[in-house]
């Protein structure tokens, strides 16, 4: 090949390479730069971490792929067959076999050093503000505090922000998976094994999830949900919430207790919602004999169920967890509001019936 050409040819690949190089760069770092991030606005700080990890390898697997596409692309212009062309033929290349071991190790090592921190601030559990145990079920989520003793079903995990909290997670069936996308984590539920974690949401706010393991007929109905609220309202909630189930002895223990177990379903004045959850006021069940409203609210009820001759077909958890005491308390609450004319129930027929 004449020189002439040779020298055309390298002047006009440098021309490609960089043109490409300046293309990428700012395709990968513009974004970044300007302040885009796969987890907009994270909300822990392992999600913080786990973003920019992301972008990381994002910004360098990006450049490898427009190295190689550019080598490629010229590869194949210059070395495409020509009538009458013999090639050269190269055996090894010493400079460009270590340049092409050492770059890559160097780009795995880059890649590494963030991976690792990122694993062992996940892992590192710090001293908790919080411990929560939080236990799968088909199909909802219960919670409970261990170190206030309150447990809730079916509402929303709530926690203080900005504090630490662990999670130690297991199951009362099969496995599920309790996954909030905004945590950046996804952790296991299994029966007979406890799992934990922690996350500190550096804000106030909902976050939501689902469950993340397929776990029967209505998975798509475990959903997730945390209320991170400012330290001093999740006190105030707290101590409100063992206060009323301290005061469960006295008076108007069935109407706080409702109020907390089934009232996010079936609604303070006990009129259900249209369609989904049918109502307790004027309801068959809670006027009618003892024993099936009692065994309905310690078994729950799948399948569809007729109430004031509307038919639904929703899921009631079962309440085995709550107490003897408490369970008389709310279902002799249902039975004597809102018109119904239901008998009262004792600690003592909750018993009878509960393994039943
Ligand atoms: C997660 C929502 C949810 C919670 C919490 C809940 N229920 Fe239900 N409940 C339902 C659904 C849905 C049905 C209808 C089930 C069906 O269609 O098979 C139902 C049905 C009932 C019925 C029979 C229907 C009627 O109105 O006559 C009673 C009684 C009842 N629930 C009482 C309670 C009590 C007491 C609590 C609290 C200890 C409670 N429920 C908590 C969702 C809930
Ligand atoms: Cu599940």
């Amino acid at each position: 090949m004449a020189n002439g050409t040779g020298l055309k040819l390298r002047r006009w690949l440098i021309t490609v390479i960089t043109t490409l190089a300046a293309c990428l760069g700012s395709i990968c770092i513009a974004p970044t730069a300007a302040g885009w991030n796969l987890f907009d606005d994270p909300v822990t700080p392992v999600a913080a971490q786990v973003g920019s990890l992301f972008n990381l390898i994002t910004i360098i697997t990006g450049g490898i792929l427009f190295v190689v596409w550019t080598v490629l692309s010229v590869a194949i212009w210059r070395y495409r067959h020509q009538p009458g062309r013999i090639p050269r033929l190269v055996h090894g290349n010493i400079v460009l076999e270590i340049v092409w071991t050492v770059v890559p190790a160097i780009l795995l090592l880059i890649i590494a050093v963030p991976s690792y921190r990122t694993l062992m601030a996940m892992e590192t559990i710090p001293p908790p503000d919080l411990t929560v145990e939080v236990i799968g079920h088909q199909w909802y989520w219960e919670y409970r505090y261990p170190d206030s003793g309150l447990i809730l079903t079916n509402q929303p995990l709530r926690v203080p922000a900005h504090r630490n909290i662990k999670l130690l997670l297991t199951s009362a069936d099969v496995i599920h998976n309790w996954y909030v996308p905004d945590f950046a984590f996804k952790i296991s539920t299994i029966p007979g094994r406890i799992n934990q974690t922690w996350f500190r949401t550096e804000r106030a706010g909902s976050f939501v999830g689902q469950c993340a393991e397929l776990c029967g007929t209505l998975h798509s109905r475990m959903q997730i949900a945390v209320e991170a609220m400012p330290p001093e309202a999740f006190a105030g909630w707290q101590r409100q919430m063992v206060a009323q189930s301290q005061g469960q002895a006295a008076g108007g223990a069935g109407k706080a207790l409702y109020e907390t177990n089934c009232a996010a379903c079936h609604q303070l004045n006990g009129e259900g919602l249209a369609g989904a959850i049918p109502p307790l006021a004027g309801a068959e069940i809670p006027s009618g004999p003892p024993d099936a409203h009692i065994s309905l609210v310690l078994k729950g009820k799948m399948g569809p169920l007729t109430v004031k001759s509307q038919t639904y077909n929703g899921v009631m958890p079962p309440f085995v967890q709550l107490s003897d005491e408490e369970l008389a308390a709310i279902i002799t609450y249902e039975r004597t509001t809102w018109g119904n004319r239901g008998s009262t129930v004792t600690p003592a027929q909750v018993r009878a019936l509960r393994g039943r």
